[in-house]
């Protein structure tokens, strides 16, 4: 096969069955042909990022056939569909993750290494694609991943930005943010469709029109902005189904406005026309909180526009009829962020279609489910009503008519209790009137999952209650989970080769029950002495990547002792930290003897804190602080050492989850929705130090406490303690180490006040006294547990061995079956 461009010079690529070819050679030639016509360097000289470029391209190019092989067989097939909208992905890097999901690895590192080329160092190249926060929007990557493995009918909808996350760069203990321009170098994973484009309307009127003979809403926008479609393809592993994540970029619209141009300011006209880009230029840094701002407001209306555009034409091409919408269409809604696109979807049915309230709103109530992601109520979001009727004025107006026709249909279940009915109502009534977002994702999906069962149990107790009662059917919970493909295969291939080896098989990559079977072998001391190898190639790589990062030396045979994850207050980095000091103290007072029994530890702490959350920051400033006084006392020596690793982002916890012995997921019970770090730190056999949270109760079911350090108040305890907070005693050694810190032990003695007052008695939140002591003895047996190597061994694989409930394809299936009603469409 020949393909000859007309314009360009002919294109030889060699064609398996009509399709690219694996082997070495053709992909060796597949990525000179790109060193040349793409990335336009000379053949006999480019570097490791143009290597790097021409690899990407040439692993794109075999993306997109799949891609094509799958939206052609999709179409043919006319499945139900599964639209998962989310304003955040955090994808990280493309090209490990895709080369192992097409099964070429290995032959990518052929290729490249005939070249001179070391495959790693190229992959190295690549920047994250940071397209969020944190947890939830790891998770909709993972979930991404899942979908297209296990051959669903899926695309994802969500937001270009232009800017991801912020880098957080350290300078002398403190955070300061730098902007993410990740799209500097190109990026090779997208394709850009420019014919594929929507407009988008905000502000302006609504006025009453009749329209052939009917009375209709017209709503006249102050302006429109387009949307321009990116797709990235989502290849699955061992399938050849590949799907779309299809991302949004605001453009300016088409539409020329002759008036502003006449006025004789063209350079103005123009420099106007172009702020229509900054809906979609940048993320917001903070998952946790909302601030009811216009900007976020209209990148959330942004994305859904354009989605549901894009869907009804895609419905429309085959369908003529919108009673079967709810039989080809199920849209999920991740968390409230893409809630607006309920009352788009009636807004396009009512006003576009004209299928009439009463059609529009049995379609609607049909096609959307909904997961929360969060207890904490400073994230529920609401939009105050006045910038609502300002960006989105005919919106407005439905959601006011869909929550009248809820407040009837309320009435007549509960009667007038007045209290109750203004709690659940959408809108909230008050100084600034509200849009409770939340309540209007209830009221309008048939199904509320929770992300884990102790979130799915606060929901019905607390957050959600007074919905519980009414419609309790609505509520389910599908426990989180993340992708062995990645949180494995790409990013600790040595286990991975490692699991293969025993188990006899690599299926458990795709069939993670498997994993289980590693029980069997968990006391075999063959397989604890290879594991234990593992992990300390795991280590070494750590441990070199944190002396280029901080300068500081680590021991390997320390205790690598990891909590890496968003700054939160409730996460109680804090504790952690107090944890170190206490540690500290402890080794300072001992003598020569006792000293010998110390266990060996290195507390690796990372995470970003969002902007504008000032104690937050100052936790990592207390974390460098006391990381200074440690790691420089020569009294201390190797016995312990702090560190904090700068910039956490996926391609960091690549590296870091796999060289950990222990890891810290120590919320304040009740606090973290479900937690997805820990199980990707179960996946690779680090054992976990863990308050009963979230997801946690589930991982202790599936290993049981025993292989565990559980410590603290539980969920339901949390509650009372708050309460007795004032009158009970913080432990003698938690009023210690509080005391080091605002005594100014470690400096910054005025800095460091509110962060010490914020655990004192009496405003203690987070109940960091009440759990110390326990937290300490949890950190004991740690400690105890290490020195059993053995024990500890047999410990680590039976982690991995019990993370098989952990995986997303496990949590995607549930989805499928119990939410989505969706069935596999396997592409021949
Ligand atoms: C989060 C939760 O805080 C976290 O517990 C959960 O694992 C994650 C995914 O469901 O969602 N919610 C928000 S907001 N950010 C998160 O990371």
């Amino acid at each position: 096969f020949a393909g000859k461009s007309k314009t360009g010079p002919g294109r030889m690529f060699e064609l398996m069955d009509g399709f690219l070819k694996n082997d070495p050679g053709s992909l060796q030639k597949d990525i000179l042909h790109h060193v040349e016509y793409t990335v336009a360097r000379s053949r006999f000289s480019f570097d490791d990022f143009e290597a790097y470029q021409a690899l990407a391209h040439s692993v794109r190019d075999r993306l997109i056939e799949r891609w094509h092989d799958t939206q052609q067989h999709f179409k043919k097939k006319d499945p139900k569909r599964l639209y998962f909208l989310s304003l955040e992905f955090l994808m990280g890097r493309s090209l490990s993750n895709s080369v192992i999901n097409l099964g070429i690895r290995d032959q990518c590192a052929e290729a490249l290494s005939q070249l001179g080329f070391e495959y790693e160092v190229l992959a190295e190249q690549e920047g994250d694609a940071a397209l969020g926060n944190g947890g939830l929007a790891r998770l909709s990557a993972c979930q991404m991943d899942s979908l297209a493995t296990l051959d669903y009918p899926a695309w994802g909808y969500g937001l270009r930005y232009q800017y991801g996350l912020f880098r957080q760069i350290i300078l002398d203990g403190f955070q300061y943010e730098q902007p993410d321009y990740w799209l500097n170098f190109g990026n090779p994973w997208e394709i850009e469709r420019v014919h594929v484009s929507y407009p988008v309307k905000f502000y302006g009127s609504v006025t009453e029109e009749v329209v052939t003979g009917k009375k209709c809403k017209v709503w006249t926008p102050g302006e429109t902005v387009e949307a321009v479609a990116y797709d990235n393809p989502i290849p699955g592993y061992g399938t050849r189904n590949t799907i779309n994540l299809r991302l949004w970029a605001a453009k300016p619209s088409d539409g020329y406005d002759i008036e502003s141009y006449n006025t004789g300011d063209y350079i103005n006209a123009i420099v106007n026309r172009q702020k229509a880009e900054i809906i979609s230029n940048v993320l917001y840094p903070d998952d946790r909180s909302y601030q009811g701002k216009e900007l976020r407001l209209k990148q959330q209306y942004f994305f859904v526009s354009a989605s549901l555009q894009d869907i009804v034409r895609r419905f429309k091409d085959v369908h003529g009829n919108f009673g079967d919408f709810p039989d080809k269409v199920a849209l999920q809604l991740n968390d409230t962020h893409p809630s607006i696109s309920i009352a788009e979807l009636m807004r396009v049915l009512l006003d576009e279609e004209h299928l009439g309230w009463k059609k529009s709103w049995n379609i609607v109530k049909q096609v959307f489910s909904f997961t929360t992601h969060t207890v904490l109520p400073q994230a529920l979001e609401k939009v105050p009503v006045d910038l609502f009727q300002n960006v989105l004025p005919r919106h407005l107006e439905i959601i006011y008519d869909i929550n009248f026709a809820f407040m009837e249909e309320l009435k007549k279940k509960i009667g007038q209790d007045y209290s109750r009915l203004s709690r659940m109502s959408i809108v909230e009534e008050g100084a600034v009137k509200n849009i409770r977002v939340a309540n209007l994702s209830i009221v309008c999906s048939h199904t509320v999952n929770g992300v884990s069962r102790a979130h799915y149990e606060l929901l019905k107790t607390r957050v959600f209650k007074d919905f519980y009662e009414l419609w309790p059917e609505k509520f389910q919970y599908k426990t989180n989970g993340v992708t062995q493909r990645r949180w494995i295969v790409v990013s600790n291939p040595s286990l991975c080769a490692l699991i293969s080896k025993w188990l006899g098989t690599e299926s458990w990559i795709r069939d993670i029950d498997l994993l289980a079977h590693l029980r069997e072998y968990a006391s075999n001391s063959d397989l604890q002495q290879e594991w234990m190898t593992v992990k300390k190639i795991n280590k070494m790589r750590l441990a070199e990547y944190i002396e280029t990062m901080s300068g500081v030396k680590v021991s390997l045979d320390a205790m690598f002792d990891v909590q890496v994850k968003r700054i939160h207050e409730y996460k109680r980095q804090l504790l952690n930290i107090l944890g170190v000091i206490h540690r500290y103290d402890c080794i300072k007072n001992m003598g020569k003897d006792e000293r010998k029994k110390v266990v060996p530890r290195v507390c690796i702490i990372g995470g970003k804190a969002p902007p504008g959350y000032e104690i937050a920051k100052k936790i990592i400033k207390l974390c460098h602080a006391v990381a200074e006084t440690i790691n420089n006392d020569d009294d201390v020596g190797d016995l312990l050492k702090l560190v904090f690793i700068p910039d956490y982002n996926v391609s960091v916890a690549e590296l870091v989850i796999p060289g950990s012995d222990l890891s810290q997921h120590i919320s304040t019970a009740g606090h973290e929705a479900s937690g997805t770090g820990s199980m990707k730190f179960l996946m690779n056999g680090c054992l976990l130090l863990a308050t009963a949270d979230g997801s946690t109760n589930e991982i202790i079911e599936e290993i049981g406490s025993e292989n565990m350090f559980i410590f603290g108040a539980k969920i339901n305890e949390v509650p009372a303690l708050r309460e007795k907070d004032s009158t009970i005693k913080a432990p003698l050694q938690f009023v210690r180490v509080v005391r080091m810190v605002r005594d100014g032990y470690f400096g910054f003695k005025d800095y460091f006040k509110s962060l010490s007052d914020s655990v004192e008695n009496g405003k203690d939140f987070y109940l960091l006294g009440s759990d110390f002591a326990s937290y300490l003895e949890a950190q004991a047996a740690a400690d105890r547990a290490y020195v059993d190597k053995t024990k500890w061994s047999e410990m680590s694989i039976l982690c991995t061995a019990a993370s098989a409930k952990f995986s997303s394809d496990r949590t995607i299936e549930d989805y499928a079956e119990e939410t989505w009603g969706v069935q596999p469409c396997k592409c021949p």
